[in-house]
């Protein structure tokens, strides 16, 4: 697109204050809490793509102060490095309570020289960054909820509990991808946005206003490595996708896996598909491999606000109570009916169960 033709495009601040004029009172708080966020995604955009030129690359040392975090997960320089600039462009302007990241054990208090505001924001600052020494897309995703009117007017510090509120409570939630371009991609509440950084003017600006995902898809994303370990509806969702025309679904299937969240969400808020990191026998401990407050509550209001859907397999991912800060769940996302006919494969009975006396021909619960 030649530059004087990019002059009808909305900025983010733009569009941030033109959301707002439907709500006359509202202190605009928000959007600044939005713009610093943005800030902070342009100062990640630009160490991720210094690459090895930033010297940032690599493993945080242990001498530097552990490269363990809290998910008992190698810690990347650039995933210390995101983390500081979300919380230093952040914490400062007066209208957060607190903070929670996947690189902090604790919530995170707003230093004592700072006002505290009304938001809560709950991040993964660089998710995907096993894939940043390999040069392959990665991002941040965010959310923001709101406090209790306890907390706005005692100024208390937070606790854990006041980040335990469900998805369906966020105010905001989004994303910014780096890849070959950076997009922020955003929900307030009134379907989904996308903005391309423009690297001149330093400016995110509207390039994909009210993104839709199509209901229907022929492409899935999965960590096949896993097969051995999914229950029984996942292995049928996707044998029945690798079967294809042969199969009951009578249509051949694609399958994507980039192993990085963000870049998988993007794709299907582009062009559709499914992406599911679902709940499996691979380590008893851990309930499904993502987490809820900062991967898969962001992520499932992306997609309901674009018409597609989030579940945890068996219910919205949205109506889920969390009930701890790093809690880990299953996540399925994407095109609306094949992930509805991934919940339909979890209600259904089992074929064990269907083997099982009980479901029996005359039997009492014969479905
Ligand atoms: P990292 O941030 O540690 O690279 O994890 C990325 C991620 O949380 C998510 O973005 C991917 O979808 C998923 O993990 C990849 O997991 P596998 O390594 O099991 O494929």
């Amino acid at each position: 697109m030649p530059l004087t033709n990019r002059t009808h495009l909305s900025t983010l601040t733009q569009f941030l204050i033109e959301e707002r004029r439907r709500f006359p009172s509202a202190s605009g708080d928000f959007n600044a809490l939005i713009l610093d966020v943005a800030l902070a995604c342009k100062a990640i955009a630009r160490a991720v793509a210094l690459g090895e030129l930033g010297g940032t690359l690599g493993d945080h040392a242990a001498d530097e102060g552990g490269n363990i975090n809290v998910q008992g997960e190698t810690q990347k320089k650039l995933d210390v490095l995101s983390n500081e600039v979300f919380i230093r462009r952040t914490e400062w302007a007066g209208n957060l309570a607190g903070m929670a990241s996947e690189e902090m054990d604790l919530p995170y208090q707003i230093p004592p020289q700072y006002p505290r505001g009304k938001y809560l924001l709950v991040f993964d600052p660089l998710d995907g960054s096993s894939n940043i020494d390999v040069n392959v897309s990665v991002g941040s995703i965010f959310s923001v909820l709101r406090v209790s009117k306890e907390i706005e007017e005692s100024g208390r510090d937070v606790c854990e509990a006041d980040f335990l509120q469900s998805g369906a409570q966020q105010v905001a939630a989004g994303y910014a991808l780096y890849g070959p371009t950076t997009m922020l991609v955003l929900t307030v509440g009134d379907g989904v946005n996308g903005f391309t950084l423009d690297p001149n003017l330093g400016e995110f600006m509207l390039t994909h206003p009210r993104l839709r995902i199509p209901e229907d898809s022929h492409e899935f994303a999965i960590n096949a490595s896993n097969s051995r370990f999914w229950e029984a509806p996942v292995k049928r969702y996707v044998d029945e996708c690798l079967a294809g025309r042969t199969g009951p679904r009578d249509k051949d299937f694609n399958m994507r896996w980039i192993a990085s969240m963000v870049a998988e969400a993007h794709r299907i808020l582009m062009r559709g598909g499914v992406f599911l990191y679902p709940r499996d026998t691979k380590d008893p401990a851990k309930p499904g491999r993502l987490r809820l407050l900062y991967e898969a509550n962001p992520v499932g209001m992306l997609m309901e606000q674009a018409g597609g859907r989030a579940s945890t397999g068996e219910r919205p991912m949205l109506g889920v109570q969390p009930t701890s800060l790093h809690q880990r769940i299953g996540l399925v996302f994407g095109s609306r009916n094949e992930v509805e006919r991934i919940e339909r494969y979890h209600a259904e009975p089992q074929r064990s169960e269907l083997c099982n006396p009980l479901f029996a021909e005359r039997s009492l619960f014969r479905v």
